[in-house]
């Protein structure tokens, strides 16, 4: 048990559920006449035969009780016979039914397209994974997401940028000859979770792979997705019309680069038949951009746009900026570029927007584009890997963080307004739309850099597929899948991967701060620091810790992003009294000794949750411990000592944190929380050059 399998194990189900599913997993009828058919089929005997101790008999008709029927209208005559309703399932979604054929109950997994057949497949398999029954049932699915697309930030290099499971899983320099099983497994992996894209490239993307030799490779790994629904997109350097192309310029409204960028997408369509399209990070951290030339982000994004439509692509273009403009509160910067552009964007193009307005901290308010711009598609980017969140070693299942961004009320057109239904289009009417997740995924053999971390993968997949779904049965699911359905396992593991995040944000960034994390690497705490190059890229740039208070105050008494929020949500935020907890110091500069709901003062109030951390983590440790024995020993002793680290490291953040805000305040701790185990010079002189170096001093 290395991991490697990831949730599609296929361990045997216990006796008495295996018996009762086998009766309606006799045979399998199923077509191969399509390179997606025939993994559909190969995937249910490998499921069913996995979980149900052997195989169904694959069939060309159904003889007798229990068979399952898999197809659509077009592969399947027995499925076009059943008269199916399957007209408000769109391409990707599926319908699984018990049915009688003749004379004989069957089960049919049916859709328009073979790609939703095999989203049906999974969807059957994920049941009897989750130990429910396979008998008297009537679903169906669709997605509600266009593209839900994982974004890997791999270099050509073989380096993942803030990947912590080791290096990228694309072999760059075997491609395009070997193709191990490996990317196989990949797209298993995605498809069963209803994935759809992949881009394979960092957003600081390297020219080169634009290069009809690493397009060849490109090609090689599409050919491996495309059987399980799964499209590569590239990102892009926009100025590698001169690095590639050899041109003086990469101005998008020079009809020479047009032309280049045209020739290009046509090379690539050659190879790639089905390829999605281009990710660009422009005029961001250093990255070139139309902005180079005077031209607005709409400009560089329809340029680009125009090059790939005529051969169906889509950009993705990421409102990820903020100029390095002293005295400008950096998370109100994407909103001043991009909602003067609304309404301005090719029909092909999607806006990416990170789920809140800063950067994947721990806990953000929702990003204010969400709700700000009806005019423009706007697709969701969520992180999986955990830059900021302890790497691979801390428990932080995401899923409360995703739906907490996914069910914010943006109040665009009243209540109800959420972030979802900006994603979903529903809110304001858009047919394209899409969710990304930069991915955590790397050639560890267990894919993440921990068992836990893979939950992360699966319920933003889960989540991209259906925004309304819930972190908590998400868990649930995933931790069935996963460790199995021991309800002594179950229970504990939902209770503990629900509250990971919490626990997080309180040994973190409690009440509202952000971005306390050390300088370039993100990892550990380093509220003291204020160096170079950019003081938006500082603690204490977003604390804003004085001897008077703490906090950053955005109402119209300071930087005034709140109002970048619609007026009721505005309000909300800008009022001490309204104020959620959560959000306060992000939005208020308030005093020490200020007043909170518990009746604490905020000092008090701060050491607390700092507190609560450490001991929910210790709580965490304790859950794990009494699984001991239900849990098969690798998987148990890796999540037991990453346990104990992501303590220790825990206890580190608070203790660190208390003696820096402690040495500005000078207020003593509330009575009974212990004192920072060293002095602030301690952390202060911890070093961080490879790995953390908090015990060396
Ligand atoms: C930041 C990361 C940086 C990424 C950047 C981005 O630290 O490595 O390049 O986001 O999203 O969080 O472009």
């Amino acid at each position: 048990e290395d991991g490697h399998d990831l949730w599609l194990r296929y361990r045997p189900l216990p006796a008495a559920q295996a018996d009762a599913a086998r009766g309606h997993a006799t045979q399998l009828v199923a077509g191969t006449a399509s390179a997606t058919q025939a993994v559909t089929r190969a995937e249910l005997l490998r499921g069913l035969g996995g979980l149900l101790g052997h195989a169904p008999v694959p069939a060309d008709a159904v003889s007798r009780d229990g068979a399952i029927v898999v197809g659509t209208p077009a592969s399947s005559p027995l499925v076009a016979g059943l008269h199916l309703d399957l007209h408000d399932l769109g391409r990707e979604g599926y319908l699984i039914r018990s049915v009688v054929l003749d004379g004989h109950p069957a089960t049919v997994i049916a859709g328009n397209d073979d790609i939703g057949v095999l989203y049906g497949a999974f969807g059957l398999l994920r049941r009897l994974q989750t130990g429910q029954p396979i008998d008297r049932l009537d679903l169906r699915e669709r997605p509600r997401v266009q593209l839900r697309v994982l974004d890997h930030w791999d270099n050509l290099d073989g380096s993942v940028e803030r990947g912590y499971a080791g290096a990228s899983i694309w072999d760059w320099w075997r491609l395009p000859d070997y193709l191990p099983p490996r990317y196989t497994d990949y797209a298993r992996a995605n498809a069963s979770i209803g994935i759809n894209g992949t881009v394979l490239n960092n957003v600081n993307a390297d020219p080169l792979i634009l290069s009809h030799a690493y397009l060849e490779k490109v090609a090689a790994l599409a050919g491996v997705f495309r059987p399980y629904g799964i499209r590569v997109y590239l990102s892009v350097r926009f100025s590698a019309p001169i690095e590639v192309g050899g041109l003086k310029t990469a101005d998008p409204l020079d009809p020479q680069v047009q032309r280049w960028w045209r020739g290009k997408a046509d090379e690539i369509y050659r190879l790639i038949p089905d390829f999605g399209g281009f990710l660009v990070k422009a005029n961001s951290e250093g990255q070139p951009g139309p902005q180079d030339y005077h031209r607005s982000h709409a400009d560089g994004a329809n340029m680009l746009a125009a090059a790939l439509a005529p051969h169906g692509g889509v950009v993705m273009w990421r409102a990820f900026v903020y100029a390095n403009k002293p005295g400008e509160d950096r998370i109100k910067q994407a909103y001043g570029e991009f909602k003067p552009l609304d309404g301005k964007f090719a029909a092909n193009v999607l806006l990416q927007v990170k789920n809140g307005p800063l950067d994947f901290q721990p806990r953000e308010p929702f990003n204010p584009l969400f709700g700000a711009m009806p005019k423009t598609q706007l697709m969701m980017e969520f992180q999986i890997t955990k830059e900021y969140l302890g790497f691979a070693t801390h428990l932080v299942y995401l899923g409360p963080l995703y739906q907490e961004a996914l069910a914010a009320d943006t109040m665009e057109h009243g209540k109800g307004s959420t972030v979802a239904k900006v994603v979903d289009g529903t809110l304001d009417g858009h047919a394209l739309t899409g969710m990304a997740g930069v991915a955590n995924i790397g050639a560890d053999r267990d894919w993440c850099g921990s068992v836990f971390n893979q939950a992360n993968w699966y319920v933003f997949g889960r989540l991209a597929w259906d925004p309304t779904l819930s972190a908590r049965a998400i868990a649930e699911e995933w931790t069935r899948m996963t460790f199995g359905n021991d309800e002594a396992v179950v229970r504990p593991v939902v209770d503990m991967m629900m509250g990971s995040r919490e626990a997080a944000v309180d040994y973190m960034t409690p009440l509202g701060l952000a971005h306390l994390m050390g300088h370039g690497h993100h990892y550990g705490p380093e509220p003291w620091d204020a160096s170079g190059p950019r003081a938006d890229w500082t603690p204490v740039y977003f604390h804003r810790a004085d001897k008077g208070g703490i906090g950053f105050d955005r109402t119209a008494s300071g930087s005034d992003a709140v109002a970048q929020y619609a007026p009721p949500v505005a309000n909300e935020f800008a009022s001490l009294r309204q104020i959620p907890d959560e959000y306060l110091l992000w939005f208020h500069h308030v005093p020490w000794s200020y007043r909170m709901r518990s009746g604490r003062t905020l000092w008090d109030e701060l050491v607390r949750h700092y507190t609560q951390g450490v001991e929910d983590v210790a709580r965490m440790r304790e859950t794990w411990a009494g699984l001991k024995g239900h849990i098969d020993d690798e998987r148990y002793r890796q999540v037991a000592t990453f346990l104990a680290i992501q303590q220790r490291e825990a206890q580190w953040w608070r203790d660190a944190c208390i003696a820096y805000f402690q040495s500005i305040n000078g207020l003593p701790l509330p009575a009974g929380y212990a004192p920072p185990a060293h002095p602030l010079k301690y952390y202060q002189s911890l070093s961080f050059k490879y790995v953390p170096g908090y015990s060396a001093w």
